[in-house]
């Protein structure tokens, strides 16, 4: 979809030029012990998946503003990946959801491969009610006081579990919006005891090799109170469940504030962190592009995800969770994958000795500005230098836009109505 030749053309223009740039953070990290290849080869091996969802045009609950050349269906959303994936080189595999991606799977399997993608978790989808459903969500579904409505949801998730199988995913994530909006609505531990027996039957689907995440948010779209409505929550729903159950963390998913890498640190503790739905936010489920806003809280998670590196059965999907709605889609992803790409070899780069020693002294300031070292390391050369080694852009947005892309897909996919709400 994007030619090679283009790549090759616009990254003869800078190659001079990182090179040296390269060459002199080399030389200032090997000063401090760090070798930049190693870390750059970490960088190369850095891979996060693309939400499906995330290629189109978002919107809000007042009103949606397509773009030119939206993707039309989940096989244009497969080829806005490849681009993604072709440019930074760190976005190889794409998280789907049921049932807007549904198709068959030989078709969706063959589309991935054209682009050299897999898949990451499912993402199943009992919040909305699609048109042939017998049972409405609208007061909930898993945690449904009615007995048909909880089957129903059931009954979707093992069918999540049954196409991912046949396209090589190994998690499905669950979310649901259930809860109240009103005090007295439900019985709040009625209803999460009904959530946990769902959550068991379709765990009793779920083949050997697979995991089972449980996403938390704090409210949204019940704004009293939300069934997994935080960690705590979530983490007894992993426990009751058993291994294969573990805890997603969508970054925006949170109250202001709250201390996400705490958070991050607990779970891993306990065994139980899974994945996570990378975004960033200033006031709650923003959904906007990682590390545009806070993005030294993006580098104090990975700063505890760099340092539990190696615990025995830490094995986390790394999956975007974003909406966009005033840029090109895929601009913004390609941004966000390299922001979290960054904040991972930023956290790669803290002195964890010297860490570790200053903690031990209760050296407060010493601890701190090591951290802040890190984060403040340019590591730009180390990214662009991973993704050029990798036949990838050095300059992704600015190939991408020479590419000419959007143009020729906007001549394919006629453009779709702006009516409708946003998607959550
Ligand atoms: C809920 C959520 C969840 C959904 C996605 C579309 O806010 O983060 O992950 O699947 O948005
Ligand atoms: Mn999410
Ligand atoms: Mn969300």
């Amino acid at each position: 979809m994007i030619d090679t030749t283009i790549i090759e053309a616009r990254n003869a223009t800078h190659a001079a030029e990182l090179t040296r740039d390269y060459d002199t953070l080399g030389e200032k990290l090997s000063r401090k012990g760090v070798d930049i290849d190693a870390i750059k080869d970490r960088a190369k091996g850095f891979s996060v998946a693309v939400p499906s969802w995330g290629t189109g045009t978002g919107g809000t609950r007042f009103a949606r503003f397509p773009g030119e050349g939206e993707p039309r269906d989940i096989f244009d959303k497969l080829d806005d990946c490849g681009v993604i994936h072709k440019l930074t080189g760190a976005a190889g595999s794409v998280s789907l959801h049921i049932p807007w991606d549904k198709a068959d799977p030989a078709d969706l399997l063959a589309k991935a491969e054209e682009h050299g993608l897999s898949f990451d978790a499912m993402n199943s989808n009992t919040f909305q009610d699609q048109p042939d459903q017998a049972q409405s969500y609208k007061f909930g579904s898993l945690s449904h006081v009615d007995a048909a409505t909880r089957a129903q949801a059931v009954e979707h998730n093992l069918e999540c579990i049954e196409i991912g199988e046949s396209l090589g995913s190994k998690a499905l994530t669950v979310w649901i919006g259930d809860g109240a909006n009103f005090p007295g609505q439900t019985h709040m531990g009625r209803q999460f005891e009904r959530y946990l027996s769902s959550m068991k039957d379709i765990y009793k689907g779920l083949p050997e090799d697979w995991s089972i995440f449980s996403e938390h948010k704090i409210y949204e779209p019940a704004f009293y109170s939300t069934v997994v409505q935080d960690w705590g929550s979530s983490l007894l729903t992993a426990q009751e469940l058993g291994d294969k159950a573990k805890c997603l963390v969508d970054l925006g998913h949170h109250a202001p504030n709250v201390n996400i890498e705490m958070i991050v640190s607990r779970l891993i503790h306990a065994g139980k962190l899974g994945g996570f739905h990378f975004n960033d936010s200033k006031y709650g489920d923003d959904d906007l592009d990682s590390g545009t806003i806070e993005p030294y809280r993006l580098f104090l998670v990975w700063n505890e995800l760099v340092d539990a590196e190696g615990t025995p059965g830490l094995d986390l999907s790394h999956m975007i969770d974003q909406s966009h709605n005033v840029t090109d889609p895929i601009e913004s992803l390609m941004i966000s994958a390299v922001e979290i790409q960054r904040a991972y070899v930023q956290a790669s780069l803290v002195d964890r000795a010297a860490l570790a020693a200053y903690q031990q002294e209760n050296d407060a300031l010493m601890a701190s500005a090591t951290l802040r070292a890190a984060f403040r390391t340019d590591v730009e050369p180390i990214l662009q230098m991973a993704r050029f080694e990798a036949g990838a852009a050095i300059d992704p947005v600015m190939t991408y836009r020479a590419s000419g892309y959007r143009a020729k897909v906007a001549s394919e996919r006629p453009k779709v109505s702006g009516a409708g709400g946003g998607i959550v």
